[in-house]
């Protein structure tokens, strides 16, 4: 596939002022007659007028009412050019499209209920010819015609205009969206669903209405989506002062889509994943990703709608920027703690190896192939700690200073990151020129730090170095001629100074006169630089980075003691939460050492961490305990994140060494685990909320502790845990841990568990994953077997989610199984899905990114699959692009 690059940029030669869209869904086909009223951009170079198409039928062209001759446009691939163009004109297309054949999910699709769209990034351009590019915003009105009966809701983005019925049992409605925008936030829906609905004013009195659609049958699963709704204007309005703009909020659910929801204006579209929940069906953590979702797609109404992208390398600029938000907003809803926590965990599970590996790019790449593939952990996560830094550099009050101007001056444009940047550098007088490397270099970057303590002058001195090696993304933009420089970043250092007794020391740096509190931000600049803590009487323990204030690798050479000192006494969650994950990690290195020496005894793991385990358990049940921090800190780093740490990964030592840990803990401490799992029991009525939600998480880690004791009783536990429970956080979480028990009582319950929810298809996929996450030997082949279930449908990209997904990126075991059958299953899939839905198969191929660092055998299957991918004939622009780099 061809590369576009960032340099390239130009502004679009022709601007459209307002669309007029007439889609006429048929029975095998749609018709989209578009007329646009366009004119020569003033600020660019003029040249033919080019719009995008893609998979579309022209049936007719003409521009101010005159048909267009045939030497008057032409086809360049699938972009119609026309050479000459007046300064101001209307030109009308009539396109014939297939729908019902789109399973690609990107432009308008079938699902089960009915006509959906997705157009970010480029699927508008699958509707109709357009100049589909963000910084091309117009204002859209919109008509749909459909069967009535079939599809009796008709909807798009913004007001209701009119609507009527036509001949043939057919139906018909306009929507009108007052607001510029780009294309790529344009929707339609024409549909058979149920609608829940409510209203929210808004602060300066516009009353909203909210609306959630669903599949027919389904509005008792709506009430969290749509409280998720009210929350989230409340709480943008209360941070930052930001009001829906427009009388419609609309949610509609579709169980066919490729991303997790869509924040296309007043009209988003939702995988059913992000808005269905009853009790029994959606687990707590489900609940969280709703409020989540809603929020975030929400919030995309500023960040990203109102100001918005001026092209896609400034992706970061909408998505870090509301994932931010979103953050903020479950810090707000939720445990803060372990909230960060869980950001976290994700970031090193998923952002830190991408950024390691073949596909690492900056938050806003310089080239890409597909942008498709650049909806990623770095653009979205990265993006996020990124927008956290300037934050915490800057401070609350100035970083409200700095959107507000970011909106005063940029509402209704297409903007970039830099101009995000002025906006913030300019409200809050801080230099960040320098900050702006995090936009253009890759890779994790590593802080060595180290300390001395000097007793006799009471001087304690942390001096850190950055170290930010190249990676593959540097060297082929070298090779492309387009060398970046690189330089140290520009990062805040959170830190506090632990005494002895665990009490957090005044701070006082080198020159100041008297301590500033007992938290600092440190402002990294230089490729080294020192901090010198004044009147420190004894050497402190430091707690370093707190609240993870930036997405580093952190090189400090902590004890085992210093480590424990933390775990018990941090005033940071974050890092008492770190502490034991380090902890964790180193004895699960030692452990894979052992196990690659041969060894089978579990003498590396040291009483004293079972001691500390023990007393974190305990301290769920003190006065002011937090059972879900508790939950987060007994859970050791996952095997993925472990094989990060090793040079060549083995999978089956790093899954030896974590089981060997569980069951040592499980024995050690079956007791604690028995008695806090009886303790944690409650006959409250269910709530995805707050304290419940913790103790349940807490009840449900001792649980799946005790399920890994070889023990009829401990088996028995589970069982019951599964047909007692009353609510689906409790039936998963029972079910989890059945799937890697080999007992008969597993497939009773995944068979009960099917029959149950057979007809539910979020469920099912929960079904799907935890098989696919299996510790059991032959799960490979299980989830070969599966592919061909009933339950399973490829084209389903939830489902594949569920299964394949699941597999490859969170069970490596079996995935990097020495066989290499789990690399086959991948190839296979992504082989299968590739001609008809290609963001998805590319998602799957994003599952060898990491093949380079297993032995050599497994470098050898993989490449073997990854070939095999490479080799097939008309492969996507969006797999090619992986492959290539997997393999370059
Ligand atoms: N739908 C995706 C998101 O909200 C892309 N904009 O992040
Ligand atoms: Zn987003």
């Amino acid at each position: 596939p061809a590369t576009i690059y960032l340099k390239d940029y130009t502004p679009p030669n022709c601007l459209v002022d307002q669309v007029t869209l007439d889609i006429s869904i048929h029975a095998g086909f749609a018709r989209v007659a578009a007329r646009l009223a366009m004119r020569r951009n003033p600020v660019s170079a003029g040249g033919p007028l080019k719009l995008d198409g893609e998979d579309l039928q022209l049936e007719s062209l003409s521009l101010d009412g005159q048909p267009l001759t045939a030497s008057a446009w032409r086809l360049e691939g699938e972009t119609l050019v026309i050479d000459e163009v007046p300064d101001a004109f209307v030109l009308e297309t009539v396109v014939r499209i297939d729908p019902d054949q789109n399973t690609q999910l990107s432009g308008l699709y079938r699902s089960k209920d009915g006509y959906f769209t997705q157009c970010e990034a480029q699927g508008f351009r699958r509707i109709t010819y357009y100049p589909d590019r963000p910084d091309v915003m117009a204002k859209f009105v919109c008509t749909l015609h459909a069967d009535k009966a079939s599809f009796p809701v008709l909807l798009a983005n913004g007001n209701p205009v009119a609507q009527g019925d036509e001949d043939n049992g057919r139906h018909w409605a306009t929507w009108e969206d007052p607001f510029a925008k780009p294309a790529y936030l344009f929707a339609c829906v024409a549909a058979k669903l149920d609608m829940v609905e409510d209203y929210y004013v808004t602060t300066s009195g516009r009353r909203v209405r909210c609306a959630v659609y669903v599949e027919p049958g389904k509005l008792d699963q709506c009430d969290h989506a749509m409280a998720a709704i009210k929350k989230s204007m409340k709480w943008d309005e209360d941070v930052f002062g930001l009001e829906m703009d427009l009388d419609h909020y609309m949610i509609v659910a579709v169980g066919d889509f490729n991303m997790g929801a869509m924040e296309n204006k007043g009209l988003n579209i939702f995988n059913t994943k992000y808005v269905l929940a009853r009790p029994d069906t959606a687990t707590d953590t489900d609940y969280q990703n709703i409020d989540r979702v809603v929020a975030h797609e929400y919030f995309h109404n500023w960040t990203g709608n109102r100001v918005t992208c001026r092209d896609w390398f400034q992706l970061s600029l909408k998505e870090g920027l509301t994932v931010f938000r979103d953050q903020q907003f479950g810090m707000d809803m939720h445990s803060a703690g372990v909230t960060r926590i869980q950001e976290v965990r994700g970031l090193r599970a998923a952002q830190f190896p991408e950024d390691a590996g073949p596909m690492a790019h900056p938050i806003r790449p310089a080239s890409y192939a597909e942008i498709n593939n650049f909806y990623t952990a770095t653009v979205y996560e990265k993006g996020a700690e990124v927008i956290r830094m300037i934050h915490t550099l800057i401070g609350k009050q100035a970083f409200r200073r700095g959107m507000d101007l970011y909106f005063q001056r940029h509402d209704g444009q297409a903007v970039t990151c830099e101009d995000f940047i002025s906006a913030m550098q300019d409200a809050s007088g801080k230099d960040l020129a320098q900050f702006q490397r995090w936009y253009n270099q890759a890779g994790t970057p590593k802080l060595v730090v180290r300390s001395q303590f000097d007793a006799a002058a009471r001087r304690y001195t942390l001096e850190v170095t950055q170290q930010f090696p190249a990676t593959p993304y540097e060297e082929r933009m070298t090779k492309d001629g387009l060398p970046q420089a690189r330089g140290p970043y520009h990062l805040p250092i959170v830190i506090g100074l632990l005494d002895g007794e665990g009490r957090e020391l005044p701070l006082r740096l080198e020159g100041e006169t008297s301590p500033v509190g007992t938290q600092r931000v440190l402002e990294l600049r230089e490729a080294q630089q020192r901090f010198v803590f004044e009147d420190v009487a004894t050497e402190p323990v430091p707690s370093l980075l707190r609240g993870f204030s930036a997405p580093v690798l952190l090189d400090y050479p902590y004890s085992t003691a210093q480590l424990t000192h933390l775990m018990a006494y941090d005033t940071d969650a974050v890092n008492r939460w770190e502490a034991g994950q380090r902890l964790a990690t180193g004895i699960l290195l030692e452990g894979v050492a052992a196990i690659q020496a041969g060894k089978t005894t579990n003498d590396w793991i040291p009483q004293d961490y079972i001691t500390a385990l023990a007393r974190l358990l305990g301290s769920a049940f003190v006065e002011g305990g937090d059972p879900a921090l508790v939950a987060e800190a007994l859970n050791p780093p996952s095997e993925n994140v472990l094989a990060e740490q090793m040079e060549v990964v083995d999978p089956d030592a790093i899954h030896g060494a974590r089981m060997t840990l569980l069951r040592t803990l499980a024995r050690e401490l079956r007791e604690a685990f028995l008695a806090a799992y009886l303790e944690l029991a409650s006959d409250e009525p269910y709530s995805p909320e707050g304290e419940q939600a913790g103790r349940r998480a807490l009840r449900n880690a001792c649980l799946s502790y005790l399920a890994q004791l070889d023990e009829a009783g401990a088996q028995a536990l589970v069982v019951g845990h599964f047909e007692q429970a009353g609510n689906m956080t409790d039936t998963f979480a029972a079910l989890a841990s059945l799937a890697s028990l080999d007992i008969p009582a597993r497939h009773v319950a995944l068979d009960s568990f099917y029959s149950k929810w057979r007809d539910e298809a979020l469920v099912v996929d929960k079904w799907l994953q935890v098989q696919a996450l299996s510790r059991l030997p032959g799960t490979t082949a299980d989830v070969r077997a599966l592919m061909t279930h009933p339950a399973f449908d490829i084209r389903n990209p939830n489902k594949v989610y569920a299964l394949v997904r699941a597999f490859c990126a969170a069970n490596p075991k079996h995935f990097h199984g020495a066989d290499g059958e789990g690399y086959r299953l991948a190839a296979d899939v992504i082989l299968q899905l590739d001609p008809m839905n290609p963001q998805v198969a590319s998602r799957i191929a994003r599952c060898f990114d990491r093949w380079r660092k297993f032995d050599p055998a497994r470098q050898a299957l993989a490449r073997q699959q990854l070939e095999r991918i490479r080799a097939a004939s008309s492969l996507s622009a969006d797999v090619a692009e992986v492959v290539g780099k997997a393999l370059e």
